[in-house]
């Protein structure tokens, strides 16, 4: 590839994994702030929900748009043996980078702590949405040049299959670009008039219905990278073949199906979507889990048939002739971990779509111990993991400290399984999401204080030093690496995996169109009566809150609770 493509794809890595130092910092400031050592509301200059809106900003949309964009380049570039339009590239390029600047500068100046979701009541500065804007504009362009690059190997090669990881950037780019139109008209018909002073209102309940409907897609739009990975890589880094290649088309058009008509499972507590739009959002969220539990069985087998290649023997000794230590082959270590944490992020993700069960986790601590176990988990362990991989392959340079980089994800799930156990234990036991717990709950002065949230949140502070402690080990490998001197020839090469059943070609598993079609079809019949109930009844007026104090403004008034905001009045 042209030096010019790996420039690109050099700084598509290297600006989010810079930036990740920050969603770092907050994230372990996040588990101070919740265990109760600390009673501010504010640290080093930034405030708690400033602090929590940089942290999910950066590193659950920043850094993995940035990503999927980079490895969307590198694996069409590397298996249909193109190159994309430089122009449009570069473009992308600037576009996100110039709306993460501005929605860096938004949330850094204090006006922006809206937290990664963003929806109103909360109101962001106008350059926050249009950065989101831009961040997202930039990540489309790829998708039509990839497209271009596919339609004209397609012509060369009608017979062939696409390959799977073609297949798959594809799939995602396609759920991502279908999602991001709800959120592109709620940021741009919604939140801006609002946040310019050009509308007074604005109707809650839509521009959450509509962020959902893009905020689930996004779920799979950070997994499948991940997933690309684990069917067309592990396999080969394992030292065995995937299992089943069809196995894998399947899964990939399944999430072309059921990534986006599930949103609604995020609102099963909003009172003006209707039971029966809840009812089959919930059932398409079962449906969604399918294609992971296809792909835990596939990749399970695979992981077998590796560890027999290798001499295993038994029902399970196939586990134990796993390269898990081996330096050079240190991506099957982060690709390994992140799949054995989402194990616990899969059965977590089941109980939060049950419909009764819901009601018992809805905002508590469950909910992050949840999604550290996907997005912190399997997702961001094949981002560093891959980032640190392209960038070595593609600089010809050798990896810096190599026998650290490969416990690095190892300590990274110790240390998520403690911290992902303690808010999920907590959220059991009503813990709440998104609260300053130090200032109430977790302050032994105040009238709120719950010591039984005392061993659950110290629980996650310690999984989240551990964390904190793997993730500056991967900082040292991954900016040694860039500071070290070229050693080898710099290509861009990425593991390939054979199938051990790599059966014929099946044209319906072989177009986009009769998925699109169905994917269309499913959208319009699960969305129309949630949009509709949406925009017709905005609801009541909710209760009021202060920042420093998780009971309503009116309730703690009364129940005299909180001194604090009770003199703000
Ligand atoms: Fe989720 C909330 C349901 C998957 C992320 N989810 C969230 C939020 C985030 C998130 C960020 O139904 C919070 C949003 C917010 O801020 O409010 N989720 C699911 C379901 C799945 C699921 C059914 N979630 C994900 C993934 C995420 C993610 C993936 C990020 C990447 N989630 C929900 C629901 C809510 C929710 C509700 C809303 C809750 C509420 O009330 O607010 C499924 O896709 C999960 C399917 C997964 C599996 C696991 C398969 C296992 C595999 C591993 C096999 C391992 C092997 C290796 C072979 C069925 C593939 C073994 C090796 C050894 C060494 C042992
Ligand atoms: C939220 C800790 C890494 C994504 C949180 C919360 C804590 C936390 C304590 C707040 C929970 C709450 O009160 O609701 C940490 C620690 C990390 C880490 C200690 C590592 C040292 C990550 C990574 C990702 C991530 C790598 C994604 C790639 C998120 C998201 C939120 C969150 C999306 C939700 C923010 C919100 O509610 O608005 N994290 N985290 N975290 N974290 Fe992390």
């Amino acid at each position: 590839v042209s030096k010019s493509l790996k420039r690109l794809i050099y700084w598509e890595l290297g600006i989010p994994i810079a930036m990740l130092s920050i969603g770092i910092y907050h994230g372990l400031m996040q588990t101070i702030y919740r265990s109760g050592a600390i009673h501010e509301s504010k640290m080093a200059g930034l405030d708690y929900y400033q602090g929590l809106t940089l942290h999910g900003v950066i590193n659950a949309v920043v850094l993995t748009t940035f990503f999927a964009v980079a490895f969307g380049h590198a694996t069409m570039a590397f298996y249909l043996k193109r190159e994309p339009n430089k122009a449009n590239a570069w473009i992308s390029f600037w576009l996100m980078t110039v709306g993460t600047v501005m929605a860096a500068w938004a949330m850094i100046a204090g006006k922006a702590s809206v937290l990664y979701t963003f929806y109103p009541p909360l109101k962001a500065h106008p350059l926050f949405y249009l950065g989101a804007a831009l961040l997202i504009v930039g990540s489309w362009l790829p998708l039509f040049d990839w497209a271009r690059m596919y339609r004209a190997w397609k012509r060369e090669h009608p017979t062939t299959k696409t390959p799977l990881a073609v297949l798959g950037t594809l799939v995602n780019f396609i759920i991502w670009f279908v999602c991001t139109l709800a959120v592109a008209y709620e940021v741009l018909v919604l939140l801006l008039p609002w946040a310019m002073g050009w509308t007074q209102t604005v109707n809650v309940t839509l521009a959450r219905t509509l962020f959902w409907f893009f905020g689930h897609a996004l779920v799979y739009f950070w997994l499948l990278p991940a997933y690309i990975m684990f069917y067309t890589m592990l396999p080969k880094l394992a030292g065995g073949k995937l299992f089943s290649d069809l196995a894998g088309r399947i899964a990939l058009f399944g999430f072309l199906l059921l990534s986006v008509p599930v949103g609604v499972h995020h609102q099963f507590g909003d009172p003006t979507i209707t039971k029966g739009v809840k009812m089959f959002q919930g059932f398409l969220t079962y449906g969604v889990a399918i294609p992971s539990f296809i792909t835990a069985f596939t990749i399970a087998a695979t992981l077998e048939y590796a560890g027999r290649r290798r001499g295993a023997r038994g029902l399970l000794g196939f586990f134990g002739k796993l390269p898990y230590l081996d330096p050079k082959r240190f991506l099957f270590a982060y690709l390994i971990a992140g799949l054995f944490l989402f194990i616990f992020g899969g059965v977590t993700g089941i109980v939060n779509a049950s419909y009764q069960l819901n009601n018992v986790v809805h905002n508590t601590a469950w909910m992050p111990g949840h999604f550290h176990m996907t997005v912190a988990g399997p997702v961001f362990l094949a981002i560093i993991g891959m980032s640190v991989y392209l960038y070595s392959r593609m600089s010809g340079k050798k990896i810096f400290l190599p026998r650290i980089n490969v416990i690095v994800p190892y300590l990274w799930v110790i240390g998520i399984l403690i911290f992902s156990t303690g808010l999920s234990w907590g959220g059991l036991q009503g813990e709440p999401r998104r609260t300053n717990l130090g200032l109430t709950y977790l302050n032994p002065e105040h009238p709120l204080y719950t010591p039984e949230w005392v061993p659950t949140t110290l629980m996650a502070v310690c999984g989240g030093i551990i964390m904190t402690v793997a993730a500056v080990l991967f900082f040292i490998v991954f900016f040694g690496t860039i500071l070290s001197k070229r050693t080898a020839e710099a290509v861009l090469e990425l593991p390939v995996s054979e199938a051990l059943h790599d059966e014929k070609r099946i044209p319906l598993f072989d177009s986009f169109r009769p998925w699109l079609v169905t994917m269309a079809v499913i959208l319009v019949l699960a969305y129309t009566p949630a949009l509709f109930d949406a925009s017709k009844n905005p609801g009541k007026g909710a209760p009021r809150f202060t920042p420093d104090n998780p009971a309503p403004i009116e309730a703690t008034t009364s129940a005299k609770l909180a001194p604090a905001a009770v003199a703000k009045q």
